[in-house]
Parts: C-alpha cells; sequence; structure tokens
C-alpha cells in the first residue's frame, strides 16, 4: 500500500503532493513502483496536526482519486463518513479508518452500503494527545481485544467480515517500547484471523533507533520492520517507499515460502 498525502503538513512528505497534478503523478508512479493499493489522505494525523473542514478534505482527495481509480486499487485514509462517501463515489475501493469507525457515527453505514474493505485502526486516545503518555498493562494483549472489539461491531453493522482488515497503529498513542513489543509480537494481532495492515513507514520510533532526523533518511529502518512484519504474518505494508519495500519484500516472502515447502 503507497501512501500519498494530498495534505501541506503531514509528517514525512507534508507539501509534497498537496498539487493535485503533483499527487497525480506521484500516485501513478506509486502504482507503476508496485503498489496494490494507493492509500490518499487529505489530513494529517501526526500529533498536533490541525484539523481539516470535511469540505476542505474532499476537495482535497476527491479529484486525484478520480484520476487514479482506473490505474489500481485506490483506498481513502479518513475517517470522516462525507469523505468517504465522496471519495467511494469518485472510484476508490478500500477504506482506511484511523479511528476504527468511531470517529463518525455515519462511516459503518457508508461502508456497509458500498460494500468495499475496510481497514480498522487501533489507536489509544485522539491523534492531538495520543503522544502524552501513553499507558498499557499488555499493550498487545489490550490492542488485539481493541481489534476483536471493533471487528465485531463493525460485522454488527453490517460490514462482510471478509472485507475487513486490521491494524495495531504503530506511533498511534504508543511509545518506543509499545511499537517493537506489537512488531515483535504481531502474530498475536494477526491470530485474529483477518489480513493484518503495519504501517510504520519513516515514522520517528524509527529515528529515534537509528538517529535519523530526516524522515526521508528512515526507508532501511522502515524495510526492517516490513520484513520482520511479513514474517509474523503481516500481509498489507502501508509505505512511502514503495520500490524499495517491495524488493526486500519479495526477498523475504521467497525465503519464507523455501521454508515452509516439503
Ligand atoms: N499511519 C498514518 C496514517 N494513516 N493508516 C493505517 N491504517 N496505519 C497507519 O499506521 C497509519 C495510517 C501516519 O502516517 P502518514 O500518513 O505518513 O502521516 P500523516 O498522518 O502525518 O499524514
Amino acid at each position: 500500500m503507497g501512501i500519498l498525502n494530498v495534505t501541506p503538513d503531514s509528517f514525512s512528505d507534508g507539501g509534497e503532493w498537496f498539487e493535485r497534478d503533483a499527487a497525480v503523478s506521484r500516485g501513478s508512479e506509486l502504482f507503476f513502483q508496485g503498489a496494490a493499493i494507493v492509500d490518499v489522505g487529505g489530513e494529517s494525523t501526526r500529533p498536533g496536526a490541525a484539523p481539516v473542514p470535511a469540505a476542505a478534505e474532499r476537495e482535497r482527495v476527491v479529484p486525484v482519486v478520480e484520476a487514479l481509480a482506473g490505474l489500481g486499487q485506490v483506498s481513502i485514509d479518513t475517517s470522516k463518513a462525507e469523505v468517504a462517501r465522496a471519495a467511494l463515489a469518485a472510484g476508490a475501493t478500500y477504506v482506511n479508518d484511523v479511528t476504527a469507525l468511531r470517529g463518525d457515527p455515519d462511516m459503518a453505514g457508508v461502508v456497509a452500503d458500498a460494500g468495499c474493505e475496510v481497514c480498522l485502526m487501533h489507536m489509544l486516545g485522539e491523534p492531538r494527545t495520543m503522544q502524552e503518555d501513553p499507558r498499557y498493562d499488555d499493550v498487545v494483549a489490550e490492542v488485539a481485544a481493541f481489534l476483536e472489539e471493533r471487528l465485531a461491531g463493525a460485522v454488527a453493522a453490517g460490514i462482510a467480515e471478509e472485507r475487513i482488515s486490521v491494524d495495531p497503529g504503530i506511533g498511534f498513542g504508543k511509545t518506543l517500547a509499545h511499537n517493537l513489543e506489537l512488531l515483535a509480537r504481531l502474530d498475536e494481532i494477526a491470530a485474529l484471523g483477518r489480513p493484518v495492515v503495519v504501517g510504520t513507514s519513516r515514522k520517528s520510533f524509527l529515528g529515534r533507533i537509528t538517529g535519523r532526523d530526516d524522515p526521508h533518511q528512515r526507508v532501511f529502518g522502515t524495510i526492517a520492520t516490513n520484513v520482520l512484519a511479513l514474517e509474523r504474518g503481516a500481509r498489507v505494508f502501508r509505505v512511502h517507499d514503495v520500490a524499495a519495500t517491495r524488493d526486500a519484500l519479495a526477498v523475504a516472502a521467497a525465503t519464507l515460502a523455501a521454508h515452509e515447502r516439503p
């Protein structure tokens, strides 16, 4: 899953793809590099990001979704039902909701009616304050229990279970230690029985380990986490650097397949 942030303020690529034409050409490039899905977002979720009104978010993403929909699967990264509805009408077939359908009471209905795919992500608190001293007794058990509960809620709201993926929400209300424990024990999230999406790309915990302050320099760290996540059962890898990650995952997957052969 390639990341396309049509925002002025995303933590690593804010402003790079804010103009429609730049965004469309970046999205095409991500498909060309081998992304199966391009995830289009019009609002940053980084701690302290300014909220974007629904109409402005819609205006950012809809023309980009429309232009990319013929090239591959397009996902809309939003927690607003109005934005999701417009993006689905423009050709998106996947809703990536970092609030796991809690952010907008109409979102579950929009997804159920569209019959599209949806990713339910764990977040502790809300983006503005989520990094202020997050605490868990057992982060993996708590994230798994949350995702199980949201999965049941989504099915009860009429969303087909086979269209639902789950995501532990790396960096969303988590310390460095929490992120690493979630990655190390990702098999416990995969045990929920739904495809696991993992989003580590260029995130600050990688900079904490490597000393890389510039998010663009965190691609090697990103790759390490995605290879480990693949081995532990993750199936969708949300990244900015598609070409590099794709090669690494192809080699890792071939190696894992050799081990599985009788
Ligand atoms: N991370 C971000 C945004 N959306 N969605 C899922 N499912 N999983 C994630 O880990 C995830 C996500 C944050 O990254 P990014 O889009 O690069 O930054 P920003 O929110 O600042 O636009």
